[in-house]
């Protein structure tokens, strides 16, 4: 704990969050605690391709005390261009070494798509291609977190026409295990929940079928928005900055992605203070979905495909309807928002149970 730059009330407390959005058990904070504590730093090389560095940035930036220096300080950061002081071929001979004393332990996180036209001249560093590199790099890798979408399916880079064939890392990589935490920026908590995971456990938690954490991308950001009860009731802004808009109604018809986006930002939200994109007025993009992100246009609507209750819009509120928002989804969000405020033994039992959920002892 002297190491890391918080003070134990805020630490406990980020332990607890965590342990919350992961889906364990009231109790595994501690053991989550002790890992962070007493496990080993795992070294960790970070390589940046064709992006905008905001997935870096979104999570140095973040303002929740510690962090940024909590993330720093639980891995051994022994490679990052953007935060190393060292330059030119000095930093190419700390990543060479880093990689060399800790082959098959060391965690490669990748930032960034890789192009791969022209034999994948579009992106060099140190000159070497990006596609060398996470080739040489990513062969002695005990795992690689794909950070952001760019680095998981290939993000604004891979946009038709695709000028450069940029694709994510799981393209590319075919024997390793590749976790992505995607998004545009991803939110910090889902990075450092994965690296805590990943301490804790000693291998990496439950993915969907487009290798993401379940605990973060397996609901809907639909179902746990607070515009939901304005959807239910047929609410909806028409335009920006309309009557609508500003009384805070749902964003759907604005092209709002939430009923087609698997992603915590209504549960977690971002920056500390409590916002997000729809909460500050503007439509999810999907950004942490590869065929919505860029791909649809932000004013297009998005297919509504497993309608919950009610299927249909209703035109006005009704007597039938005057009732209020359906009760399941305004206790799941009461439940969430509490989550969010460190009542993490709740969401716990609501969330999809982890592999590892049976094992509180
Ligand atoms: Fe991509 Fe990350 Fe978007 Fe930017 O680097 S996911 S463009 S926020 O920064 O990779
Ligand atoms: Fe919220 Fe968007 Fe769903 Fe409306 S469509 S309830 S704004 S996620
Ligand atoms: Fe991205 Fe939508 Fe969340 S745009 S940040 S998935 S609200």
């Amino acid at each position: 704990m002297k190491s890391i730059a918080i003070n134990r009330r805020d630490f406990m407390k980020i332990c607890l969050q965590t342990t919350a959005l992961m889906g364990l058990p009231y109790g595994f904070h501690t053991k989550v605690a002790e890992a962070v504590e007493k496990e080993k730093k795992p070294t960790v090389v970070w390589l940046h391709y064709q992006e905008c560095t905001g997935c870096s940035e979104s999570l140095l930036r973040s303002n929740h005390p510690g962090i940024s220096e909590l993330i720093l300080d639980t891995i051994s950061l022994d490679y990052h261009e953007t935060l190393m002081i060292g330059s030119g071929h000095q930093a190419e001979e700390s990543l060479h070494h880093s990689v060399s004393e800790n082959k098959g332990n060391y965690i490669l996180v990748v930032e960034g798509a890789i192009p791969t036209k022209e034999s994948g001249i579009y992106c060099k560093v140190g000159g070497k291609t990006a596609m060398e590199s996470l080739a040489e790099i990513s062969k002695n890798a005990a795992a690689i977190i794909s950070i952001g979408t760019c680095a998981s399916y290939g993000g604004i880079q891979a946009v038709d026409p695709n000028p450069t064939g940029a694709v994510g890392v799981g393209e590319l990589v075919k024997d390793k295990p590749i976790i992505n935490v995607p998004g545009c920026p991803p939110n910090p908590y889902n990075f450092l929940s994965v690296i805590f995971y990943y301490l804790t456990f000693k291998k990496f938690p439950k993915l969907d079928e487009l290798n993401r954490p379940q605990f973060a991308y397996g609901r809907k950001i639909h179902e746990h928005c607070e515009r939901r009860p304005h959807f239910d009731a047929g609410r909806f802004a028409e335009e920006y900055g309309d009557e609508n808009h500003k009384a805070g109604y749902c964003l759907y018809k604005l092209g709002c992605k939430g009923p087609a986006t698997f992603a915590n930002c209504s549960v977690l939200r971002f920056n500390d203070v409590g916002v997000w994109p729809v909460s500050v007025g503007h439509p999810c993009i999907g950004c942490t979905e590869p065929s919505i992100l860029f791909n649809k246009p932000i004013a297009e609507k998005v297919q509504i495909h497993d309608p919950t209750p009610p299927d249909t819009y209703p035109t006005t509120e009704t007597k039938e309807r005057g009732k209020g928002a359906d009760p399941l989804t305004t206790a799941a969000v009461g439940v969430v928002a509490g989550a969010a405020l460190g009542a993490g033994a709740v969401l716990s039992k609501k969330l999809p149970k982890g592999e590892d959920s049976e094992k509180e002892d």
